[in-house]
């Protein structure tokens, strides 16, 4: 059963329509408001180091790039030192009037994830690096749960490689009662890596968490996205993941590129008529949407589903 359905134009966004030089256009936030589609990308640029640039759009698909760079390494202030090697794989959440940035921040001391917020997508404020290295994948939830501020996270250790943690904070800055929720399953698609990609969607039955799976090949690593469902209450309870990935490289755009066989996701926008846009970085190299219902994502996780490890 298809789950995905891809846009037929895809890819929606390359480096073409970008109008400063930069070598791939990918692993983009998005988030609707007031009518709007703002996409936050990542781009490599010809030094290999990477940037995130801000496109617009009133439909979802056909995006309008701005003139100049949203957010560049940081080159004085405590950020400076983390943020040296670039900045990656942005997420977006609006929460009181403020859209919350989380992005990787890398430097020869690893990768952080940076905070950021912006009120009106002109000015920026750094509000704190939010994790030591070594982090990636960092989503807040897009409402506090039992008064605290919550977000997954994806800590990696040679004793706990790559596994989905879940994290709480009072205020956005310090953060704790983290927990570990769900593990790799061996031999399965998710086998080798997984982390959170779309900041989580809210339904009735749970928050829907699109993560990202990998699994090592004879020829390199391929990347796929997958479900698993939260308790709205308690996320850190998973009540059930989908046993199959929703979406794998299959177009040429997806396994041909600057690393082929990767679709991956850091956004996903809820419709009022219960489907979802879902966009994804394909080969790291241009940016990919596709329309699900939200239903289908629910009832994998619940009727196809197996227990997290
Ligand atoms: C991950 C991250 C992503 C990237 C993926 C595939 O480790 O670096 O930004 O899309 O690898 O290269």
């Amino acid at each position: 059963m298809t789950l995905v359905s891809r846009y037929s134009k895809n890819p929606i966004l390359t480096k073409k329509d970008v109008p400063y030089e930069v070598a791939t256009v990918h692993n983009a936030g998005v988030i609707k408001h007031k009518g709007e589609y703002i996409m936050l990308f990542r781009s490599h640029k010809h030094n290999g180091r990477s940037i995130l640039g801000l496109a617009r759009s009133k439909d979802g698909y056909n995006f309008k790039v701005e003139e100049k760079p949203f957010i560049e390494p940081a080159t004085e202030g405590e950020f400076a030192e983390y943020e040296a090697f670039g900045v990656e794989d942005p997420r977006i959440t609006f929460m009181d009037g403020e859209y919350l940035i989380t992005y990787s921040a890398y430097s020869k001391h690893g990768v952080r994830i940076g905070l950021a917020k912006t009120k009106d997508w002109k000015s920026i404020e750094r509000v704190s690096l939010i994790t030591e290295a070594d982090y990636r994948n960092v989503v807040i939830f897009p409402e506090k749960i039992n008064g605290l501020y919550a977000r997954l996270d994806r800590p990696h250790s040679e004793i706990s490689p790559w596994s989905m943690w879940i994290s709480y904070s009072p205020d956005l800055r310090y953060w704790g009662d983290s927990k570990l929720i769900m593990k790799p399953e061996p031999y399965h698609w998710d086998e080798m890596k997984i982390g959170p990609g779309a900041p989580p969607v809210k339904t009735d039955k749970g928050w829907l968490n699109i993560y990202h799976g990998v699994f090592p090949t004879m020829d390199g690593s391929v990347y796929r996205l997958g479900v698993a469902l939260h308790d709205l209450n308690d996320p850190s309870k998973i009540i059930g993941v989908g046993d199959n990935w929703i979406l794998q490289p299959e177009e040429p755009y997806e396994i041909t590129g600057y690393v082929h066989n990767v679709v991956f996701t850091c956004g996903a926008v809820p419709e009022e008529d219960g489907t979802l846009k879902l966009y994804w970085g394909g080969a790291d190299t241009v940016m990919c949407v596709g329309t699900a219902n939200i239903s289908d994502l629910v009832d994998l996780c619940l009727n196809n589903s197996r227990k997290p490890k």
